[in-house]
């Protein structure tokens, strides 16, 4: 009589996270919990977002800061509140920001795991209402538990990534991670404060006609960079580029689409960051059946050797980054 009570609401996050826990009889539940903090995180950052355009005119509805602060930068306050979220959380021992020079130190030496991650990206678009995203990327430590993290425990290379995701700040937020086995998407319902389970098995298109890349760079670009973008275009394909990574990655993820940041005269070694963008894309890329290239390698494969190094960046549906692939050894 009471079945419409049991009816299924829709998984939250939290039970998700529970449920897959299960199935790993040996794990000990921290990787769940640190995901479950950055979920946190993002929720947090998330309400910061969509309060931004309210900053400016706070003294309107009430929230003045009594001591006159000066109302610090999106990304600022998106670093802060991430970190604060990962510290308390207690699973992550140290983390690496785009927003500071060295390793942080969460004071919780007995976690496990590290995190690098970029708060709040898409710098361009941060203040004037376009979506923007968090990205970050999750190793298990290879120093001793106990003791502090190193930059070792950073430099492990791509594949060693034991989880990464991001959340995308759009018309929904969502969160889209993985840990090893697929891809799966959540969505937030802001009333409820909860993370709901709406795509559970995410692949990506192996062929798409989207290219996303900023051309007004294209007088930059390498030879191969534009023929490959000249054979999109005969092709008619689309064009489109928001300037936020996770925003043009997310939307070629769900319709199939290439994105390019080549080497360009003032980024020579490409604009983006290893540790805490293109790795982790790399990741979920893989991970959703489509391919990620840097110049000369898979980005998985680049080893590391600075926290804060760039790379370029080829990531798409597997047959568009095979076509622009061709294009790059063609010119060798
Ligand atoms: P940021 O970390 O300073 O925000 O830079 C990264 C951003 C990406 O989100 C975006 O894809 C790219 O830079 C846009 O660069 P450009 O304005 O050169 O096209
Ligand atoms: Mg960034």
């Amino acid at each position: 009589a009471d079945n419409h009570l049991a009816s299924p609401v829709g998984t939250t996050l939290e039970r998700y996270i529970m449920q897959k826990q299960g199935e790993f009889p040996f794990a000990t539940g921290e990787l769940s919990q640190l995901l479950r903090d950055i979920a946190l995180a993002g929720k947090i950052i998330n309400r910061e977002v969509n309060r931004a355009g309210l900053a400016g005119i706070a003294g309107a509805y009430g929230q003045q800061n009594v001591q006159g602060e000066e109302q610090q930068k999106l990304d600022v306050v998106a670093n802060i509140r991430f970190i604060r979220a990962l510290r308390n959380g207690g699973q992550a021992c140290a983390v690496l920001s785009e927003e500071e020079d060295e390793i942080i130190h969460t004071g919780n030496d007995q976690g496990k795991y590290v995190v690098a991650i970029d708060p709040l990206d898409g710098s361009s678009n941060i203040n004037v209402n376009v979506s923007i995203g968090t990205i970050f990327s999750i190793y298990r430590r290879v120093t001793a538990v106990g003791s502090k993290a190193t930059r070792a425990d950073f430099l492990q290379g791509g594949r060693q990534q034991v989880a990464a995701g991001y959340i995308l700040y759009g018309s929904s937020t969502m969160l889209v991670y993985t840990t090893g086995h697929g891809v799966v998407g959540f969505t937030y319902e802001p009333s409820l404060g909860e993370f709901f389970l709406s795509h559970p098995d995410i692949r990506i298109p192996e062929a798409g006609k989207t290219f996303s890349c900023n051309e007004g760079n294209w007088f930059d670009y390498p030879e191969c960079v534009r023929t490959y973008l000249t054979g999109c275009k005969q092709q008619r394909f689309s064009g489109r580029y928001v300037g936020s990574l996770v925003a043009d990655y997310h939307r070629n993820l769900f319709t199939g689409g290439i994105y390019l940041y080549p080497p360009t005269k003032k980024n020579p070694s490409g604009k983006l960051r290893l540790l805490y963008e293109s790795y982790p894309l790399a990741l979920v890329i893989e991970q959703a059946g489509g391919k990620a290239l840097a110049d000369g390698s898979a980005v998985l494969d680049i080893v590391p050797i600075d926290f804060h190094q760039r790379s370029a960046l080829y990531i798409g549906s597997k047959d568009m980054v095979t076509a622009y692939q061709a294009c790059a050894e063609a010119e060798d």
